[in-house]
């Protein structure tokens, strides 16, 4: 049986146009809560293979989307090179920040695979039960937005700490960036090995940073985790995602390699087509606070889209992750509209 989305994503589109939602699997479901409330931590739950396999299938047996997303977090990554990593509830993620070479040194690729090895036994599981038209996604965090994370030791509005080590102490941060690139990686071409079809690197922070600060954060991160896994799975494709980050989305397509982009939810379609879509698979952009107002004005906004789009790859998807408000009702009543629209 052939997958849809996997196709789309290798540049061969059909009639039908395949979706998924980034943050399927999450708060706003009731049968997620109900088996995230069984294992207190939450690294602990990303690491517990059965339950990340069961919330990356619920969304699937609802929705009927053509891909399913492994179920983890884009901090097992900092967690696998030996920092802290935990969730506090209502506040989000913590770490024990790296800020100087004693803090950096304290991190190490040994014991990498076995600290995270729990995760490529989840996409093993998935492997094996997702049905065979349905694409599997693994994915992990680009090295600009994890650095956000490691470096301030917890999410930040502007990623001041990140951008100030980066332009302040060059030589650490780009130690820190290396180090990312190779566990990353690492990490995706394990997933690929366990079953993984496709994978998506998120650089959910690339929002407004200088040119030479764009080309060297995030581009050259970015094309050198591209060469490594494509060097390992070279028909494997590669999704990229520097959300917000405007026109300089053309150069990260061209320099990167990336066989397709995530949008954000500000991308002009029109500009979109000439510039992105000529060249690599789009997926994209609703804005998911639309779905949580729901009717005929998210139905006519998806079919803005689909018609905006339909003249090369594209992958039905939103701006940015599901929102913990959103009616589950409001999801159901998109995917049908998606499932019936024919280009
Ligand atoms: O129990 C919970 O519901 C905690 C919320 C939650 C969930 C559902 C977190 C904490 N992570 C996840 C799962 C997750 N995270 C997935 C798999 C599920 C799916 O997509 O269906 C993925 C792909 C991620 C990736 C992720 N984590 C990103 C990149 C994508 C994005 O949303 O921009 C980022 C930035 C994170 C960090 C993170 N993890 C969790 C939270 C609350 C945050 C954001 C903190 C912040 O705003 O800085």
């Amino acid at each position: 049986m052939s997958k849809l989305l996997l196709e789309t994503l290798k540049g061969n589109p059909s009639e039908r146009v395949p979706f998924w939602f980034m943050r399927q699997a999450g708060r706003y479901l009731p049968e997620y809560r109900e088996v995230r409330a069984t294992t207190k931590s939450f690294m602990e739950f990303c690491y517990s293979p059965d339950k990340a396999a069961e919330v990356t299938l619920q969304p699937i047996r609802r929705y009927n989307m053509d891909g399913a997303i492994l179920f983890a977090d884009i901090l097992v990554v900092p967690d696998g090179l030996g920092q802290d990593v935990w969730f506090e509830t209502g506040v989000g993620p913590r770490l024990t920040p790296v800020t100087d070479e004693e803090s950096f040194s304290s991190l190490s690729l040994n014991g990498f695979h076995d600290k995270v090895g729990a995760v490529y036994e989840t996409v093993a599981k998935l492997k094996h039960e997702l049905p065979a038209d349905k694409t599997l996604l693994g994915f992990a965090g680009a090295p600009w937005t994890v650095a956000t994370y490691m470096i301030a030791g917890a999410g930040s509005k502007d990623h001041a700490a990140a951008r100030q080590l980066g332009y302040g102490n060059p030589e650490l941060f780009g130690k820190i960036l290396d180090l990312l690139v190779d566990a990353t990686a690492a990490y995706l071409i394990r997933q690929i090995d366990a079953g993984a079809d496709a994978v998506q690197i998120f650089d959910s922070w690339a929002a407004a940073l200088p040119e030479p600060a764009f080309d060297a954060w995030v581009i050259e991160p970015t094309k050198a985790i591209v060469d490594k896994v494509r060097a390992e799975h070279p028909d494997t494709p590669i999704i990229g995602f520097p959300r917000l980050s405007g026109t300089q989305y053309e150069k990260f397509v061209d320099a990167t390699g990336v066989n397709a982009v995530s949008l954000d939810t500000g991308m002009d379609l029109g500009w979109t087509a000439k510039h992105l879509q000529s060249k690599v698979c789009v997926q994209g952009n609703i804005d998911p606070h639309l779905v949580v107002a729901g009717g005929q004005p998210m139905l006519d906004e998806a079919k803005r889209i689909l018609d905006g789009l339909k003249s090369g790859p594209h992958i039905f998807n939103l701006g940015h992750g599901f929102v913990p408000e959103t009616p589950p009702e409001n999801v159901a009543e998109l995917s049908r509209f998606i499932l019936k629209y024919r280009r």
